[in-house]
């Protein structure tokens, strides 16, 4: 569907859409004066849209640090990706990684498009690195550290078991989670989260992607990477590409659900996590890309588009998420609607049904039992439009207006 189709589907999108719109034309507007302060928030912006306005609300000493965090890890991760690079080279990038943050001299070019710059200017991340307090640069650097290491163990290293999955998913977003609960405690905005709740966030976010991207990573050229452990994989296909074919359809959506009942398994740490923070920025900081974990997790569930194309939700969706978390009430709501969804989403002639059913109450027990329900918006009960089309579309053509008027003034300094 189109998206003039998708917003009258959808009119209460609009707002939060416009909303966000206005947000990130802000953020924009205020990229610091030093260049190296400067580059590094147009690249946050440029590599992670969304996901850096929520970090441009933490307060300006935590989203330095976060910012260079989020830049090294995404630094680390193109050294990771690029399967241009032996595994001779790569290895020991990877395990020194920690100690060229501190080298403004370090560079190592590789990487495509907005990576590659990133890589080339490294330095600039370098600089900024260096002016942080010392124990935010502690954290990074010990983080850094360890999620090197990982990544270099699994260079050579298939993922076969559900403890090898486990694993490399630690290693790889778990140690975000770590890193970033020893940030949030440097700033002294939060109490240290204890390591496996800090790790169980990252579990949950990775997964999700892992499941999601099923398809983008199977034809990942020259050489495919894949994270689905085969411990469960083979329960279902000889050979995790062929879940991609139409004649496998049946099992490709047991095996996702099987995937996906694994994920859920994280929820309730995510959840206690959560629940014991207490500077509003950093909640909503943690708490927007959990709900649309979950939410992506509800749409992918016994979904055959997994295997398909790219399943996102809708941008409508991500606005209102964006627009609506501001406290734990607002959490538990999302993760109850969402589970719901889920729940009627559930075959009883799915392998894994009774599993997947038991998880889902679980976690619709503790949101319950939160005794914070009732107090929101739903997500589920969509809004029926009580206007008539006409009304909708009238003020989608002055808005339309409106914003081709802003963007017409946009390149026009006032300064
Ligand atoms: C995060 Cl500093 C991530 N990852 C994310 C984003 O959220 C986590 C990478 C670097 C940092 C943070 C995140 C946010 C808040 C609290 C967290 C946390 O822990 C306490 O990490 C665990 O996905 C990447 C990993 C999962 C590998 C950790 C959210 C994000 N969203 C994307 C959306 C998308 O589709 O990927 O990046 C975006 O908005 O672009």
């Amino acid at each position: 569907m189109g998206s003039l189709g998708t917003v009258l589907k959808h009119p209460d999108d609009i707002y939060p859409l416009f909303k966000l719109k206005m947000a990130a034309r802000n953020v924009g507007k205020q990229i610091p004066p030093e260049p190296h302060w400067g580059f590094c928030y147009k690249m946050l912006h440029k590599v992670s849209r969304s996901f850096s306005l929520v970090i441009q609300q933490l307060g300006p000493e935590l989203r330095n640090a976060v910012c260079i965090f989020y830049l090294v890890l995404r630094a680390l991760d193109t050294v990771e990706d690029d399967t241009s690079i032996a595994s001779d080279i790569k290895v020991p990038i990877l395990k020194n990684f920690h100690q060229h943050i501190y080298d403004g001299d370090w560079h190592f070019s590789c990487g495509t498009k907005d990576y590659k710059v990133l890589m080339d200017q490294f330095h600039l991340v370098s600089t900024a690195f260096l002016e942080l307090g010392r124990s935010y640069q502690e954290a990074i650097e010990d983080i850094t550290k360890r999620m090197g290491a990982g990544m270099a163990k699994f260079i050579c290293k298939e993922v076969e078991t559900v403890d090898d999955y486990d694993e490399y998913c630690h290693y790889v977003a778990g140690l975000v989670g770590l890193g970033l609960s020893k940030l949030f405690y440097a700033s002294k905005l939060e109490d240290l989260a204890p390591d496996s709740l800090s790790n169980s966030m990252g579990l949950f976010l990775q997964k999700t992607n892992i499941i999601r991207d099923y398809l983008e990573d199977i034809n990942e050229i020259p050489k495919s990477r894949m994270f689905w452990p085969r411990q469960i994989w083979s329960k279902y296909v000889n050979k995790l590409e062929d879940l991609k074919y139409d004649e496998n359809s049946i099992k490709a959506v047991e095996c996702l659900n099987d995937m996906i009942t694994n994920a859920l398994l994280h929820v309730e740490d995510c959840l206690k996590y959560m629940s014991a923070l207490r500077d509003p920025a950093v909640f909503r900081f943690c708490a927007i890309p959990q709900i649309m974990a979950i939410g992506t997790i509800a749409l992918c569930y016994n979904n055959i588009e997994v295997f398909k194309g790219v399943v996102k939700m809708r941008r409508g969706l991500t606005a209102k998420v964006i627009d609506r978390t501001k406290s734990m009430s607002d959490v538990y709501g999302a993760f109850f609607d969402f589970s719901c969804l889920l729940k009627m989403k559930v075959e009883k002639n799915d392998p894994n049904a009774t599993k997947t059913l038991s998880r889902i109450e679980a976690i619709q027990k503790t949101c319950r039992n939160s005794g914070l329900l009732n107090k929101r918006s739903s997500y589920m009960v969509e809004s029926k439009p009580s206007y008539n089309s006409v009304a909708i579309i009238a003020v989608f053509i002055l808005l339309s207006i409106f914003l081709a008027f802003l963007s017409t003034k946009q390149p026009i300094h006032s300064d």
